[in-house]
């Protein structure tokens, strides 16, 4: 009898589990075709940290989804190496917005165009990182800088805001261990750093940049990368240095 009851309720939770992928399929397939919406940034929703549930909680994933008729290929590869992957909010946002939060950023940051490093001062810092811009096809830009080395206190909560400005690929990005030189399936060249991965954003589409953002603290002292998980990117130069000291 008590096996009896185990096993029914093994059932339950098994049927439970199959009916929730099934509804993230679909819900990922329906928002593809939901209705546009307008919709702006704000440095508030930069600052909220989120999981991965996020991508099921509305407005958030349907805007973006259906600007960019995208869903369903944001899973696959971006769910290997079994880290800690936060994904973030996701939104669309134009060029004017990448600009304003560039000069928000800037306020606590020290940019050294010799060494190619930017310095970022005190327990709170805005990154914002443009994947992939016009002048830097397949490069981070941050600042004005290519793939530059970032410096960042122990302990400092760090926003990251990246956003596609490629609108011929797809990017993604991710605060890594492994150092280089990197594989074709760099995702899965070493650990990531808790709470930094931004799933892979579409390419642009007519001025409008596909933008995700996260919350992380730079808790772990040491040297790391910042990498496009995308395959092929990371080894074909898409990465910078991370010190975080
Ligand atoms: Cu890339």
């Amino acid at each position: 009898m008590k096996v009896g009851i185990t096993i029914a309720a093994l059932s339950v939770a098994g049927i439970f589990a199959i009916g929730l992928i099934i509804f993230g399929a679909i819900n990922t397939v329906s928002s593809v075709s939901m209705q546009n919406k307008a919709r702006t940034h704000s440095f508030e929703t930069a600052q909220t940290s989120s999981t991965a549930t996020a991508q099921t909680d509305g407005s958030d994933s349907n805007t973006y989804s259906s600007r960019f008729g995208y869903g369903m290929m944001s899973g696959g590869y971006d769910m290997m190496g079994g880290a800690d992957y936060s994904y973030g909010n996701q939104a669309s946002v134009t060029e004017s917005t990448v600009l304003n939060d560039m000069s928000i950023a800037r306020h606590n940051s020290q940019v050294d165009e010799k060494t190619n490093t930017i310095t970022y001062l005190g327990s709170s810092v805005k990154l914002v990182i443009e994947g992939s811009p016009e002048q830097a096809d397949d490069k981070f830009v941050i600042d004005g800088l290519v793939n530059p080395k970032l410096i960042i206190t122990k302990g400092a909560d760090v926003t990251t805001e990246f956003v596609n400005e490629d609108a011929d690929m797809p990017h993604a990005f991710e605060i890594t261990n492994a150092a280089p030189p990197y594989g074709y399936m760099s995702m899965m060249d070493g650990g990531v750093y808790p709470g930094s991965v931004l799933r892979t954003l579409p390419k642009a589409s007519n001025g409008h940049y596909a933008m995700a953002t996260t919350t992380f603290q730079a808790s772990q002292p040491g040297t790391f990368y910042y990498i496009c998980q995308y395959p092929g990117h990371a080894q074909k130069g898409m990465y910078g240095k991370l010190i975080i000291k």
